[in-house]
């Protein structure tokens, strides 16, 4: 089931993106959400996201009760499809609200863990694919303080925290799909519950502008928008409403999700690394660390460290940001390995920071692997091969060599570049002791390394560079 409905998804988005490449040169270099805005201000609206290359996800909603599983079946993967994938009737998913009381969700917490993580946004889901507002909301009362013993408005409570421990807070909102309110789209599927039939321009009307403006009237500054799963109803026209909701949050950052053809500031690959980013186009690879993205109870999948930060790094090194999902329970708390992970991030970005945050994207570049001559994917496109040795990220007069695998005999060398490299250290050298640093025809030799890697998963090697004149 969730295969071929994967297959569809993908379809929308082929098309809409070609729909985005016939009106390009309408885009000039600001966003096509805001109409007149110049490559210059757009790069100071981006500027704080450029540098950020790290945020934290949050998909939690009603669906962590039932934590993936209904009436003794498990649903395929994502948890927070469950309603869709087991056809629950609105009459029948509604009660868990009165169910949900996640007495333990302590804001201060959640966002003490993204900063020490070093996570620089949030992205939460303020409402996602079944509906139910986690926030306050005049326009349906199917929301967490009109529906739930909880009572309380935990968006309101992120914001205040984040506000307080400097990190930036965006939401999560689901525009398009909607199985809770009548006219809300079911996703290539029939309704399956009559309670859904209603007319997709009064919900937008009733539900989703309504829901944005409070959004953006109530929880001070909104950093980023992330739309999600457009269909082909979400027209240029019906996209078009949004726009001036926007003009409430000066300054935010919207995805490429919203449809209609609207391309909006960012990229988002889901649950993969492009093999060469974007060139010219800001984006944010969002990832799962299990394979759901709401809670599922027993899931015990969480990725390696060793992967989540190569990811990191790997993503780093061809210019965007990583969007890394935690998945709460129904009583609020993150799942442990979940944790344990981010505060592994967060010691080895304590110590590599410099290497990730503000860089730009290697100078090199078939260090991230090949495409194979021989294997193809879906698409007939050849299946890109990573490799994991080293990745390169750059800031003006520095490269920073992240080492996946250590040189046994003290010296490596890497490919030309176009720079004099005079000097190299390792960051996780506290006394910081100069490397010797030969260069012959560009191509570079640096010897004097320790014998064994100072770090295990990834040893970054600074170098300082001059350029050639
Ligand atoms: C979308 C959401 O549906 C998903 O729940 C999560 O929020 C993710 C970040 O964004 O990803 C999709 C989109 C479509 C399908 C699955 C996941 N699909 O068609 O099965």
């Amino acid at each position: 089931m969730l295969t071929s409905v994967f297959a569809l998804y993908a379809g929308a988005i082929l098309a809409s993106a070609i729909a985005a490449v016939s009106r390009d040169s309408e885009v000039a270099s600001g966003s096509d959400f805001m109409p007149g805005e110049s490559a210059a201000q757009r790069d100071a609206r981006m500027a704080w996201w450029r540098e950020a290359r790290f945020g934290m996800f949050i998909h939690w909603g009603l669906y962590a009760l039932p934590a993936g599983e209904w009436n003794g079946v498990k649903v395929p993967v994502y948890a927070e499809w469950l309603m869709h994938e087991a056809k629950v009737p609105v009459a029948e998913y509604a009660p868990l609200a009165p169910q949900f009381n996640p007495i333990g969700f302590d804001a201060d917490q959640w966002v003490c863990l993204a900063k020490g993580a070093g996570m620089k946004y949030i992205i939460i889901t303020a409402k996602h694919h079944d509906g139910f507002a986690m926030f306050r909301s005049a326009a349906s009362r199917f929301n967490i303080v009109d529906a739930t013993p909880f009572k309380r408005d935990p968006l309101k409570e992120l914001a205040e925290a984040c506000t307080k421990h400097g990190v930036r807070l965006g939401f999560y909102y689901s525009q398009n799909q909607d199985w809770s309110h009548p006219g809300g789209d079911c996703w290539h599927i029939p309704h399956w519950d009559k309670a859904q039939d209603g007319d997709y321009d009064d919900y937008l009307n009733a539900i989703v502008l309504p829901q944005i403006r409070e959004l953006f009237t109530r929880y001070g500054k909104v950093s980023v928008l992330w739309f999600d799963t457009p269909s082909e109803q979400m027209t240029r026209e019906r996209g078009q409403r949004f726009l001036p909701l926007l003009d409430l949050q000066p300054g935010i950052i919207v995805n490429d999700r919203l449809g209609g053809g609207f391309k909006g500031d960012t990229e988002t690959p889901e649950q993969y690394i492009p093999a060469n980013g974007y060139p010219g186009r800001d984006w944010e690879t969002c990832m799962t660390i299990n394979d759901s993205w709401g809670y599922r109870a027993g899931d015990d999948t969480s990725k390696p460290f060793e992967t989540l930060l190569r990811n990191l790094i790997d993503i780093a090194s061809k210019g965007g940001n990583y969007l890394l999902n935690i998945g709460p329970d129904a009583t609020g708390t993150i799942p442990p390995s979940q944790v344990e992970r981010l505060q592994q991030i967060g010691q080895w970005l304590a110590v590599n920071g410099e290497a990730i945050y503000g860089t730009g994207p290697t100078p090199f570049g078939a260090e991230a692997g090949r495409f194979s001559e021989t294997e193809r994917d879906d698409s007939g496109k050849p299946v890109f091969k990573p490799e994991w040795k080293w990745r390169c990220t750059t800031k003006p007069g520095e490269l920073f060599i992240h080492l996946f695998e250590w040189p046994t005999d003290g010296r490596l060398e890497l490919p030309a570049v176009q720079a004099n490299i005079f000097a190299a250290d390792l960051l996780a050298d506290p006394s910081h002791a100069a490397l010797t640093v030969q260069q012959h025809d560009q191509r570079t030799v640096i010897s004097g390394l320790p014998a064994s890697a100072l770090d295990a998963t990834a040893t970054v090697l600074r170098l300082k560079t001059e350029p050639l004149v």
